[in-house]
């Protein structure tokens, strides 16, 4: 495995100096955001992100993400010509050495959290989801927004893809995914690069919106609309790992060989629909992070693997769930984890 750390460009708070000095860090997960969703990336802009990479000691053979383009998702009019731009960022991102993409296919939403600044008994906060609380909230009066996100909409624009996500059933996204997947995963089986879908998150509907990379059952499904060995998973166990009926441990050892890119990360679930976010380790939370690891190694896992969300810690302020110091903590827990199952396995 490769242990990779996200960045999220020259505004990103933590510099690559800093992300180097984490032991045994091989790389960094990023993506160009100069450009709308559904474009095409200038090389100049992936060149720039190689180099600032390398230059700091650092590989970049993993994008996070990739966004696909709500047209292709809903299936709009301009569904085919975005298809055609993802293929060349496919394209264009082999060539300057990218071998992982990862990617979601969540309408309107990417991860969605209901407080930002959880208040935990140690003097940490950290990301929390409450599905009474959510419920509370209107996307449309701009309750919602995380910085993580890729993306982010107008309020015209969300009340209208609101509106035409009403039309569109979890089989025609169903469908919709199939279309985008047999035209990119033929690309990117050529150029070398593995495609990494993102699970849900939180894994089931939100606001009457279709969400399907959410379980055991539909991850069978996805992986045999194409089956390549380039069509892959990003196993992202705090995303999976909020729903109960998910056996992680059973899944990651299933998919192993299909899983491209790890986010390892621990959620405490408090109550049906309501968690928040904890340190890596396993004791920490509800998520078997050393059963997870090891169902992996036992069963051909080969890929990259990041600590995701960490808490903020040490008096850290920054990107929620991004800060370098918990993330710093997990890095370091995955690499001793990963150390003790490989040698144990020798
Ligand atoms: C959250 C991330 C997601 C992820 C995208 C992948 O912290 O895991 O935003 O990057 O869903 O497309």
């Amino acid at each position: 495995m490769k242990l990779t750390f996200r960045w999220y460009g020259d505004s990103d708070p933590v510099t690559l100096d800093r992300i180097k000095q984490i032991p045994t860090m091989s790389g960094i997960v990023s993506a160009v955001y100069d450009v709308k969703p559904g474009e095409v990336w200038s090389y100049e802009s992936i060149e720039a992100l190689r180099r600032k990479a390398n230059d700091a000691g650092l590989e970049f053979e993993v994008v996070e993400s990739v966004p696909v383009h709500e047209e292709i998702k809903y299936g709009g009019p301009n569904a085919a010509r975005y298809i055609e731009n993802y293929c060349e960022n496919v394209r264009r991102l082999a060539k300057a050495g990218v071998k992982c993409i990862c990617y979601n296919f969540m309408p309107v939403f990417d991860w969605l959290r209901s407080e930002l600044e959880h208040h935990n008994a140690d003097g940490s906060n950290s990301l929390a989801y409450d599905e009474n609380t959510l419920m509370t909230m209107d996307p449309q009066k701009g309750d919602l927004s995380l910085p993580g996100w890729d993306e982010s909409y107008t309020k015209e624009e969300l009340a209208r893809l609101l509106e035409i996500y009403k039309g569109v059933s979890e089989e025609k996204l169903w469908e919709n995914m199939k279309t985008f997947l047999e035209a990119v995963i033929p690309v990117a089986a050529e150029v070398g690069v593995n495609m990494a879908i993102h699970p849900d998150d939180p894994p089931w509907g939100i606001f009457g919106l279709p969400r399907i990379i959410t379980c055991e059952e539909n991850l069978d499904r996805f992986l045999s609309l194409v089956d390549s060995d380039a069509n892959g998973l990003t196993f992202c166990t705090g995303s999976l790992g909020a729903s109960k009926g998910n056996d992680l441990v059973k899944m990651a050892g299933k998919y192993a060989k299909r899983i491209h890119f790890l986010h390892l990360r621990n959620i405490k679930i408090t109550s049906d629909r309501q968690f928040h976010e904890v340190g890596h380790p396993t004791e920490c939370g509800s998520i078997d992070m050393y059963g997870i690891a090891r169902a992996l190694c036992e069963n051909g896992f080969d890929g990259y693997v990041r600590p995701d969300h960490g808490r903020m810690i040490w008096g850290e302020t920054g990107r929620y769930g991004y800060g370098l110091f918990d993330r710093a903590l997990g890095a370091t827990y995955i690499a001793g984890l990963f150390e003790a199952i490989e040698k144990d396995r020798k």
